[in-house]
C-alpha cells in the first residue's frame, strides 16, 4: 500500500508500450493494490501503471460517485463494436495536469481482459467506464490524450508543462 508518483508529460516514459503480464503472483495485486490508491490520492477516476513509470499491462479504473466502484482490468484488449457510433468526452489525464481537451471514441466497445487470478474475462462498459479504459489502454500503449489534438495546441501545453516543473 504506497501511493507512487504519477509522470507527466512530455516524460518519454509515457511512450513506452508495456509488457503484457504473465506472472499473476502477490506482486501484480500490490501493485493494483499501489494503482489504486495512487488514483485515489490523486482524484482521478482511472490509471494505468505506464503512469507510475511500471510498463506492465494494468490498469484500475473507479467512475462511481462515492469512489468505492474499483475496477481492475489486466491485459486489457478492446474490441470497437460499432464504428460509426463516436462521441466526444472532455477528458482529463493525471499526466497532463489542469489540462482538459476533447477526444472522441468509438462508444459501443467491448474490454476482454484477465482479473487478478488470471480468470478471462469480458464486459462491455457503459458510458464514462468505456471512456475511461479506452483512455488507459492507450497509456499503456504509449499514447496520450494530447495525440489527439493538434500539433499546435500538444506544443502549447507541452513548454506549459515544462515550466511549471522548474
Ligand atoms: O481522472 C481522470 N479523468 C478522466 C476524465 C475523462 C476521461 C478520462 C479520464 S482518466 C483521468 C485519470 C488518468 O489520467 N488516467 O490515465
Ligand atoms: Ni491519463
Amino acid at each position: 500500500m504506497t501511493i507512487r508518483s504519477i509522470l507527466t508529460f512530455p516524460n518519454p516514459e509515457l511512450r513506452k508500450i508495456a509488457k503484457e503480464v504473465i506472472k499473476f503472483d502477490s506482486a501484480l495485486s500490490s501493485l493494483a493494490d499501489d494503482l489504486l490508491e495512487t488514483m485515489y490520492e490523486f482524484k482521478g477516476i482511472g490509471l494505468a501503471a505506464t503512469q507510475i513509470g511500471v510498463h506492465q499491462r494494468i490498469i484500475v479504473a473507479d467512475v462511481s460517485d462515492e469512489q468505492n466502484e474499483p475496477y481492475i482490468f489486466v491485459n486489457p484488449k478492446i474490441k470497437i463494436l460499432n464504428q460509426e457510433e463516436k462521441g466526444g468526452y472532455d477528458e482529463g489525464c493525471l499526466s497532463i495536469p489542469g489540462f482538459y481537451e476533447e477526444v472522441v471514441r468509438p462508444l459501443k466497445v467491448e474490454i476482454r481482459f484477465q482479473d487478478l487470478d488470471g480468470k478471462e474475462k469480458k464486459i462491455i462498459p457503459e458510458g464514462l467506464l468505456g471512456v475511461v479504459v479506452q483512455h488507459e489502454t492507450d497509456h499503456l500503449d504509449g499514447k496520450l490524450m494530447v495525440d489527439y489534438i493538434s500539433s499546435v495546441k500538444r506544443q502549447r501545453i507541452r513548454s506549459k508543462l515544462l515550466k511549471q516543473k522548474k
